[in-house]
């Protein structure tokens, strides 16, 4: 090969290595259907001589076990340059382990890694390395958790379109399995005085709904100018979700549990979303999220990154159909205690691409995990 910038033998990974750290929340954090107090980031280092990539993703820490035991010998002497043979090579190694799940998640922590390193050792921003499809990419706010009360919805509301700009926030209804509608719709209301009418309000009820019940909150929802409906039902009901999807104008979004390619492809054959959201940090990396976005083009479709926004950042620039990313309280919030060079959302977008830093420009701040470090 001779479009590589260094001379000499191709380099290979040398290791992986990887940590966890959960993190409590800062507050109390539910939707619809789940309640947690902590989030876990699973760290994942790929080395070659004295370069590193970084990867991570959200889930178990049992998923640096993974990582350790399952998928480290299978990257290990692998070329640098192949993150596609080392991705697949992955997928093929834990066909008896089971991908979905935690499985997945580590496969995607390592993919991104491989991506940060090649870039790196190419001293290259990710964003040149992939080739950037535009500039600025979309960010929305994401929390409005069932567990706050009216002021801290309206204070967190307002900090992303008041203070930050960003004229897009996400609110979770869908409380107690769908037995709250009354305080849903009540939230909801709240959420649209609190942002105006220039600002767009997304809901997501984490599959809390049955699908009828689900048609009728969406006229409410209608009704207070929500234009992005996410799992009003089960994302596993695929025929639900494009029953829900023909009765009412607002897009309806999923794909946020997609751990395989064939996932989305289901998914977008059923016709049961508008736009298609897929995780990074869950789907097979990069690699895989590039792929799930050109299904979506193919299918005339855009595709929205789910959580983790600086993991997205480069993919997501990268795409021609990105409609945004989302920016998801808890991870931004980990995310910026534990990485210096996080991208900044003022404004409502960002912009990988303005930094010359090589990879995707996080680094790992040792000293500020320490204290949430488990594994
Ligand atoms: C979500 C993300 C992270 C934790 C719980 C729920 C979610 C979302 O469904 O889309 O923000
Ligand atoms: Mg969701």
């Amino acid at each position: 090969m001779t479009w590589h910038t260094k001379p000499g033998p191709d380099p290979a990974s040398d290791s992986v290595e990887a940590a966890a750290y959960i993190v409590p929340t800062d507050a109390p954090e539910a939707d619809g259907t789940l309640a947690w107090d902590s989030t876990t980031l699973i760290l994942a280092r790929v080395r070659s001589a004295d370069t590193v990539g970084l990867g991570y993703t959200y889930g178990a820490a049992g998923t640096a076990h993974v990582i350790d035991q399952e998928l480290a010998h299978v990257v290990t002497g692998r070329c640098a340059w192949d993150v596609p043979a080392a991705n697949e090579a992955m997928s093929r190694a834990v066909r008896i382990t089971g991908r979905p799940g935690l499985v997945a998640g580590a496969i995607s922590a390592v993919d991104m890694a491989l991506w940060d390193l090649k870039a790196r050792l190419l001293g290259l921003p990710l964003t040149r390395l992939l080739g950037a499809s535009t500039k600025d990419v979309p960010v929305y706010g994401s929390g409005g958790f069932t567990t706050y009360d009216d002021q801290q919805q309206d204070r967190q509301l307002r900090g992303w379109v008041e203070d930050q700009g960003i004229p897009r926030v996400k609110i979770k209804i869908g409380e107690s399995w769908g037995r709250a509608e009354p305080r849903d719709r009540d939230r909801v209301a709240k959420a649209r005085r609190s942002i105006g009418d220039d600002s767009e309000l997304y809901v997501d009820a984490n599959g809390a709904y049955t699908r009828k019940q689900a048609i009728s909150v969406a006229g409410q929802l209608e009704d207070q100018g929500v234009t992005w409906f996410e799992e009003p039902v089960s994302s596993d009901d695929l025929e639900g979700l494009a029953q829900i999807r023909a009765a009412t104008a607002i897009d309806v979004a999923a794909g946020e549990y997609g751990y395989t390619l064939p996932y989305f492809w289901h998914m977008i054959r059923a016709g049961s979303v508008d736009c298609l959201q897929a995780d990074a940090t869950r789907c097979g990396g990069i690699t895989v999220w590039l792929r799930a976005a050109a299904l979506a083009q193919a299918a005339g479709l855009e595709i929205s990154g789910h959580c983790a926004p600086q993991v997205h950042a480069h993919a997501a620039a990268a795409v021609p159909n990105t409609r945004h990313l989302e920016w998801f309280h808890d991870h931004v919030r980990i995310e910026t205690l534990l990485f210096d060079g996080v991208l900044d959302s003022e404004g409502g977008t960002i912009c990988p691409g303005a930094s010359d830093a090589a990879g995707h420009g996080l680094a790992f701040r040792h000293r500020a995990g320490e204290p949430f470090r488990v594994q």
